[in-house]
């Protein structure tokens, strides 16, 4: 009998999600339509280059989504949703430590292998919240809290039944494959339950996250993010249309240089209609800003090495706090023309990015592997352009030591380190002797 394996699974859902994104927050297909312009636009001026970092049907089909989960058996359940679409956890974001602080942990779940990559990329970007940290939460908030997170449900008992068989079994029936995507979508669209209006509001004045997470017997996709070959140029376009992007293209700089790593840039959240319950017992409309939209573009996976040239790079502009957005970017490219090698063949030489070795023409070539994964600083600044208000911290408090090894402990899955990922990934192509 014919079965849906997991990438098919992962890529029905990636439409299925990208459909019910689009038909719920108009300016999502706005940004689609301006990405595929901008692509097709590439494609036709550098032709086969435009496909070096992923086949134009990849990158048409690429989508990122982000969620946000309350609690450790939360993070293992969506676990083995992501699982059964071939989707495993690689790396550990500690948004707590940056410039903007978020009360979240998180890593990507995302395939891991070329081929799988290949078929169809789709990536969840995933934090958890961190209630026990002192730096947001009280003692006595924390307590309510995790009562409250304790008592929802997020994902139904057969939708993780489904999901388990579909990972044990590689693949599911189509029937069954329709329930469980059916499910897995819905599990991930806004609820229209009303929102304890008191509840929400007392998190929202210790974090817009903690209440975005913790307000709601719920979670959402909060964007779902295209791939455009082109940022700057979607950047332009959006705001001719009179879309207003957040101020800067987070990530590397436009340079003349290769492309490295990741760069990404959103609009804020549009205000949406949702009731919500009053302390006595009515329930009236107002809204919330929580889905925004956001649009990426990737470059080479850097080595160890050259990612720790790519993040002194982004310290040594951020230690200038420049006023503008110009600015900011006018030093960035200052700086990283003194930083990275001017072509991606000094980069490979220098021991910087992860090169694939491909036969062209009778001839082998470097090829940059393609960075698959997220920028904790990026992640940070999205998150904190789209909030109403940021997160009130006490730094006089101790944080909580969270780190990858706790994230694999609550996860109940071992989380990948994304360098080893690419390290295997270059090593399956090496150069010939
Ligand atoms: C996640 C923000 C991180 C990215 O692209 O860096 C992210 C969130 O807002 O929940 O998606
Ligand atoms: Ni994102």
């Amino acid at each position: 009998m014919d079965r849906t394996e997991p990438w098919q699974l992962r890529a029905a859902f990636a439409r299925r999600l990208s459909d019910m994104y689009g038909r719920e927050v108009p300016a999502y297909t706005t940004l689609l339509r301006v990405a595929h312009e901008v692509n097709q636009e590439v494609v036709a001026r550098d032709g086969a280059a435009a496909e070096r970092l992923g086949s134009i049907a990849r990158v048409t089909a690429e989508r990122h989504g982000a969620i946000r989960l309350g609690t450790p058996a939360e993070l293992a359940q969506v676990a083995t949703v992501f699982a059964a679409m071939g989707m495993e956890p690689v790396g550990f974001y500690d948004l707590r430590e940056a410039a903007s602080p978020v009360p979240v942990v998180s890593t990507a779940f995302r395939p891991v292998r070329a081929d799988e990559l290949a078929r169809n990329p789709f990536r969840v970007f995933t934090s958890v919240l961190t209630p026990g940290d002192r730096r947001f939460f009280t003692a006595d908030l924390q307590a309510r809290l995790e009562t409250f997170l304790a008592g929802r449900e997020l994902f139904p008992p057969a939708l993780l039944d489904l999901a388990a068989r579909a990972e044990a079994e590689s693949g599911l029936s189509p029937d069954d494959a329709g329930r469980f995507l059916d499910l897995a979508t819905a599990a991930f669209e806004l609820s229209p339950e009303p929102v304890d209006r008191a509840w929400y509001d007392e998190l929202g004045a210790v974090s817009a996250v903690a209440a975005d997470i913790g307000g709601v017997r719920s979670t959402h996709v909060n964007h779902l993010t295209p791939r455009v070959l082109d940022i700057d140029a979607l950047y332009a376009r959006m705001t001719a249309r009179g879309t207003t992007m957040i101020d800067d293209i987070q990530g590397p700089p436009a340079w003349e240089g290769p492309d490295v790593l990741l760069r990404q840039t959103s609009f804020r959240a549009l205000a949406e209609p949702r009731s919500f319950r009053l302390p006595d017992g009515s329930v009236t409309t107002g809204d919330l800003r929580v889905r925004f939209g956001e649009v990426e573009a990737r470059g080479a996976a850097l080595t160890r090495e050259g990612r720790a040239v790519y993040d002194a790079a982004v310290a040594e502009v951020a230690a200038m706090r420049l006023p503008t957005a110009a600015a900011r970017q006018e030093a960035a490219q200052q700086v990283w023309r003194r930083s990275f090698p001017a072509t991606e063949e000094g980069l490979f030489d220098a021991g910087l990015a992860y090169a694939e070795h491909r036969v062209v023409d009778g001839r082998t070539v470097r090829v940059p592997v393609v960075y698959e994964d997220f920028l904790p600083q990026s992640a940070a600044g999205i998150f904190a352009s789209n909030l109403s208000a940021d997160a009130t911290t006490d730094r006089s408090e101790e944080g909580l030591g969270l780190d990858a090894a706790w994230l694999a402990g609550a996860v109940g899955r071992e989380v990948h380190d994304p360098f080893d990922l690419y390290a295997a990934q270059a090593a399956a192509s090496p150069a010939p002797a």
